[in-house]
């Protein structure tokens, strides 16, 4: 034969492809289309037709995937997802008419999550980690961002992102770690927090660094977290150690925490419920994406939806995430988060699923690496049995996969 050999570890075969490229139409779909793979990249993209003819001559392992749709793994951008206990006795006090804010400001909430997770073993730790990061995989989910927040102090900080640091080592996906430091002001600095975060933005974000337990920061800038100008300083010390940004902004007020964001090229700002047109701009100005967390509106019953609208008006690209954690996102399934940008926050189907791939890519810095199906691109895939991909969207409570492909293994 004079036709070069063929440099492919394994191909999938008969698919119909959502590729989630941009300009390549609807979902960036090819139909009866065929995927190669080489190491942990994908090495080329084209018809099935032409996959079978060139395999005619040269064998390769494949798969016949022939009825299924595959999409880019998906990502899920904003996890807090290393905690012990239970938060179910708060749920029942908001049943009964307690807010979100009330149970903070009474030492709830977050705290009592963070006394039952410092007297966690990391190995308890781990397992309650890894069965929730097993459950995300099911539903596709290829690379999780996960927080710390839930120590507060710096060896439990430390353990928490440790353990975040080992869930790749037992669930087929890739972690991204993002030191929380500030996340809620803990009771023994409760007369004292500029010490607090004197400590958060110096020493324990330097022994973070140290022992390269982080990727990225995040801070709740918030009326029940910190103020803007305590959330700067910290900002300004994670950009000194080159550190990428994300933050929680807008969640239950406006304070200026979007735009805060926007000043520090932060990668994303997310929950954003509360955003003006002014910050949204920003946001599109500085590239930040904004990180849609429908499950966190959901459980808070919250009635002021993000608004969508001027974010697509100013440009700034919508990724959608679980935002799993104990208080106010109880949730592990990406797909459930899907239905609900949908339901909830009116995006199409496309931009939700783009919320998941490739619009969280970028939200996590990886846009270059993944979130779409291109040839060079990281061999991260999502099989499902499904008709067509809005049916990803559409399901409640369903689950549709039939398999992921990470780094070009299956799994
Ligand atoms: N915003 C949230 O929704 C979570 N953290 C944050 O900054 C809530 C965390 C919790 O209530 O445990
Ligand atoms: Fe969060």
């Amino acid at each position: 034969m004079s036709q070069a050999s063929l440099d492919w570890d394994h191909v999938w075969i008969g698919a119909h492809l959502a590729t989630m490229r941009t300009g390549a139409g609807a979902y960036g779909a090819l139909r009866d289309a065929a995927l190669a793979v080489k190491g942990d990249r994908i090495a080329w993209i084209g018809s099935a037709l032409e996959a079978r003819r060139r395999l005619a001559s040269q064998p390769v392992p494949s798969s016949d995937a022939t009825g299924l749709w595959i999409t880019p793994g998906f990502i899920d951008c904003h996890t807090h997802l290393v905690w012990a206990g239970s938060r179910a006795a708060e749920f029942e006090q908001r049943l009964l008419g307690a807010t979100y804010e009330q149970i903070a400001r009474a030492g709830g909430g977050i705290q009592s999550t963070v006394d039952a997770t410092r007297t966690a073993s990391e190995q308890s730790l781990l397992a309650n980690t890894l069965s929730r990061a097993r459950t995300l995989s099911a539903q596709g989910v290829t690379t999780l961002e996960i927080k710390s927040g839930y120590g507060l102090e710096l060896d439990t900080e430390m353990r928490l992102l440790r353990v975040a640091r080992e869930v790749d080592r037992h669930v087929p996906l890739s972690v991204r770690t993002t030191f929380l430091g500030l996340h809620a002001l803990p009771r023994e600095y409760a007369q004292n927090r500029r010490e607090f975060v004197d400590r958060v933005s110096g020493p324990w974000l330097d022994a973070i660094v140290a022992a390269g337990l982080a990727d990225a920061v995040d801070a709740f800038c918030e009326n029940v977290g910190f103020s803007l100008e305590e959330t700067g300083q910290y900002l300004r010390a994670a950009r000194a150690h080159g550190l990428p940004i994300h933050l929680h902004a807008g969640q239950l007020s406006d304070m200026g925490a979007a735009r805060l964001a926007a000043e520090h090229g932060a990668l994303s700002a997310d929950h954003l419920e509360y955003l003006d047109a002014g910050s949204a701009q920003a946001m599109a100005r500085s590239g930040t994406v904004a990180v849609l967390l429908p499950g966190a509106y959901y459980t808070l019953r919250q009635t002021q939806a993000p608004p969508v609208s001027l974010l697509r008006e100013a440009g700034v690209p919508l990724a959608v995430s679980t935002d799993c954690n104990p208080g106010t996102s109880p949730c592990t399934s990406i797909l459930l988060m899907l239905n609900m940008a949908c339901t909830l926050f009116r995006l199409t189907a496309e931009e939700a699923l783009a919320g998941v791939t490739r619009v969280a890519a970028q939200a996590l810095g990886l846009l270059g690496d993944r979130g779409s199906l291109e040839v060079g691109k990281r061999a991260d895939l999502a099989l499902w049995r499904i008709g067509q991909p809005a049916e990803l969207c559409y399901g409640i409570g369903s689950n549709p996969g039939a398999g992921v492909v990470v780094g070009g293994q299956s799994a």
